[in-house]
């Protein structure tokens, strides 16, 4: 008998990316055998913001059907938006001080290419209309009420996303009034997702809310792009969950995917751009969080927090799995 081993590499478009499906062979004559199958395949793979095993189920279901990360970040952000129990994103989530539920979102494809919505009402897939704004608009951006009539006229439905769960909550909230927010809402907050499929390309896409009653008008970072979702298909990508305007100040998501750029790994990437947060002279980080995930081309993962409690979901190899991140304030 004649034995050979062989490593066959998936080949992979313009990347050299650690997809290896190790076989070992046994050869005779007439028939070769596999005798060993270690699959050490990464991609195609799928990460978010904090417990969404349902939006990342979905998204991983294009991904194994052979979809593109686009598509997957897009109707993977949708399963959250349409969960009116998630109140801090789409439909159910909670108003500003004047009681209107008004969203942000983003959307980034392998190209680099990019649209958003910011002060979005009444349309519960706010991640679609920024899909819209990147391919049928020239522009990036589109807020309040030119986003909205550009919705309508490509077709999505004008809604009340004010539900009695979240009316109740507000008019509770309205008997003190004072704000403050609140530190890894109910375990389930934005979602911010990323994807790589089959063939190696990258993908991002954030949704929310915001932060609960903020001011009428007020815009996060998670439809800002550099700062809520940075997608660079050659390097990696990350995106941000948290207090909006600490992750602004720092460019965070940029940020992340540029340390990657310099060698980092995405753990290490996150790590470091919480650093910069937490570092500042006077910085007030134990009142607030922020949190990053991120994922290279190679299709490694990482995730970090000023606080403890963030976690991410990761569905890889079949294996949909919620993580918990490791975080700066170990004593809090
Ligand atoms: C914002 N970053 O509007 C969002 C809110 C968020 O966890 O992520 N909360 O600032």
């Amino acid at each position: 008998m004649k034995r050979r081993n062989f490593i066959k590499n998936a080949s992979i478009a313009g990347a050299g990316i650690a997809v290896a499906n190790i076989i070992s062979s046994c050869e005779n004559k007439n028939s070769k055998v596999a005798t060993r199958i270690t699959n050490t395949t990464k991609i195609p793979l799928v990460i978010a913001t904090w417990h969404v095993k349902e939006a990342t189920a979905k998204a991983w279901e294009i991904l194994e059907g052979g979809g593109n990360s686009l598509d997957a970040v897009e109707q993977g952000c949708m399963v959250e938006e349409a969960n009116e129990k998630g109140q801090s994103v789409g439909k159910g989530g909670l108003p500003d001080r004047e009681g209107n539920v008004t969203l942000d979102a983003c959307i980034m494809n392998k190209k680099g290419d990019c649209g958003s919505v910011v002060y979005l009402q009444n349309i519960t897939h706010a991640v679609s209309v920024a899909r819209k704004v990147m391919e049928e608009t020239p522009h990036v951006m589109l807020a309040g009420e030119g986003a909205k009539k550009f919705a309508i006229s490509q077709g999505f439905q004008s809604e009340n996303l004010l539900t009695d769960a979240s009316k109740k909550a507000w008019e509770e909230w309205k008997v003190e009034a004072k704000y403050k927010p609140i530190i890894n809402i109910e375990n389930h907050d934005t979602i911010g997702m990323l994807a790589i499929d089959k063939n190696g390309d990258i993908s991002g896409a954030c949704s929310t809310s915001g932060l609960a009653y903020k001011m009428a008008g007020r815009v996060g970072d998670s439809p800002i792009i550099g700062s809520g979702l940075f997608v660079d298909n050659e390097i990696g990508a990350a995106v941000a969950t948290g207090l909006g305007e600490e992750v602004v100040k720092t460019v965070g998501s940029f940020l992340v995917v540029e340390l990657m750029r310099q060698g980092k790994s995405p753990q290490k990437a996150c790590e470091e751009a919480i650093r910069r947060i937490v570092d500042k002279p006077d910085s007030d980080h134990k009142n607030f969080q922020v949190g990053y995930i991120a994922v290279n081309k190679q299709g490694e993962t990482g995730s970090y927090s000023i606080h403890q409690w963030f976690s991410m979901t990761k569905y890889q190899n079949g294996m949909n799995e919620q993580i918990q991140s490791d975080y700066v304030l170990k004593e809090s």
